[in-house]
């Protein structure tokens, strides 16, 4: 590993460090457009500037910084998120930015000059934490969530997306798609820290991404009867409360006897009183499977035994899905060079499926070339304050992505 590259990441994951950072769990709050987030865009410009890399944004809140000349395209575009999910992880999206830093000072030290531009993105809103729908900077900029819908969306504040733009001095009405942009794109290569075991378990530092589950999230609204807590009989109430409890119940055994994902990580009843029996419960099921089929009959068979128990308690359910991605087969020709360019440094290079969204999915399936690098994470642990990668595996990964980088930008 050369040593700027070594000294850049270094020195830009200890800028990071501090950003949106809650010091008692030492977790992440960087949602989309918060505080945070607009200290992390200033840092991405930053970044560009010193690196004298072109600054570009597309109306969508996605970043973009470019070396090289677009007319010398098509470009190869690297990068991945700053955001987070609430109390999040230092690494989950910030690993595949601050690695194609650096690696861009490692290529520079090398005298590489690539004969294609470079570009490294920083995408908008990857997590979804705060609007509902994930990866909303590139659905909007392939056209795959219309400008319409994502203004519509609301915070948990109840503002909307447009409300929030306008506030952050951004203009609205400049969401949209940008085919021209994606035009100048050759593909798409994003480094990632892996969230899940498997390079630990292979022993390998940097493996290759094969595919993306199919997955989407569900907005369960459970209805009942509000009532006294201590005055009502058990056998008197329209609970919405025991109906939800119940479907979590039963989400989690359908999702383990096939092998698939079902999560409800986030539920708010109506009035949240201690002492009284919810007029409304609202949960969202974040829920996947290896396959598309899997997911569509996971989701029904919850859907159906949560109604059957809505109907048993005397409440009612309505079901709304918010976001649904199919599964994405990454191009296979781009990540088996990928493993190629990564096997002649020795060891096997592994390529695994991923469980986890990401911007290269929603790439992928507007037609870029796409592929992944996976980073080591010791514990597979992700989506939490406790997730980590070791520096070692770090830097192979900003190795791997110089090589990946030169060699595609070397046609
Ligand atoms: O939820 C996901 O899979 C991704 O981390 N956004
Ligand atoms: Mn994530
Ligand atoms: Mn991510």
């Amino acid at each position: 590993m050369t040593e700027i590259a070594a000294r850049t990441f270094t020195t830009l994951w200890g800028e990071l460090g501090t950003v949106g950072r809650d010091p008692h769990t030492g977790g992440y709050h960087r949602s989309v457009w918060s505080d945070a987030d607009l200290e992390l865009r200033e840092w991405f410009d930053h970044q560009a500037q010193q690196r004298g890399l072109d600054l570009h944004v597309d109306g969508n809140g996605n970043q973009y910084a470019w070396w090289g000349d677009p007319a010398d395209g098509p470009a190869v575009l690297t990068g991945s998120h700053l955001d987070s999910v609430p109390d999040g992880g230092a690494y989950d999206g910030p690993l595949g930015v601050v690695a194609a830093f650096a690696a861009i000072d490692a290529m520079r030290e090398q005298g590489v000059r690539p004969a294609r531009p470079v570009v490294v993105a920083a995408f908008a809103d990857e997590e979804g934490a705060r609007f509902g729908v994930p990866c909303t900077g590139s659905r909007l900029l392939t056209g795959s969530l219309s400008p319409s819908d994502a203004l519509a969306l609301r915070d948990r504040d109840g503002r909307q997306l447009a409300e929030v733009l306008t506030r952050r001095g951004r203009d609205p009405q400049a969401l949209g798609a940008r085919p021209d942009l994606l035009r100048r794109i050759g593909c798409f290569v994003e480094l990632h820290v892996e969230q899940g075991r498997g390079l630990v378990d292979l022993d390998a530092a940097v493996g290759v991404a094969s595919m993306i589950w199919p997955h989407g999230r569900w907005r369960f609204d459970f209805r009942g009867r509000a009532d006294h807590a201590g005055t009502t009989r058990m056998s008197d109430r329209a609970d919405p409360m025991l109906t939800y409890a119940m479907t979590v119940l039963a989400a989690n055994k359908q999702a383990r006897a096939t092998d698939a994902r079902a999560t409800f990580g986030r539920v708010s009843a109506t009035p949240g009183a201690t002492n009284a029996v919810p007029s409304a419960v609202t949960g969202w099921l974040d829920a996947r499977a290896g396959q598309d089929a899997e997911l569509t009959a996971l989701v029904e068979t919850i859907t159906r035994q949560a109604a059957e128990r809505a109907e048993r308690d005397g409440t009612s359910l309505e079901v709304t899905a918010e976001s649904l991605t199919p599964s994405v087969h990454l191009d296979a020709a781009l990540s088996g060079r990928l493993v190629e360019m990564l096997g002649d440094s020795g060891g096997v290079v592994p390529v695994l499926p991923t469980a986890a969204g990401h911007d290269a999915g929603v790439l992928s399936a507007a037609g870029v070339p796409t592929g992944m690098l996976f980073v080591r994470n010791p514990t597979g642990v992700s989506h939490s304050p406790a997730e980590h990668a070791e520096l070692d595996d770090c830097l192979a990964g900003v190795e791997a992505l110089v090589r990946v980088l030169t060699h595609l930008a070397h046609p």
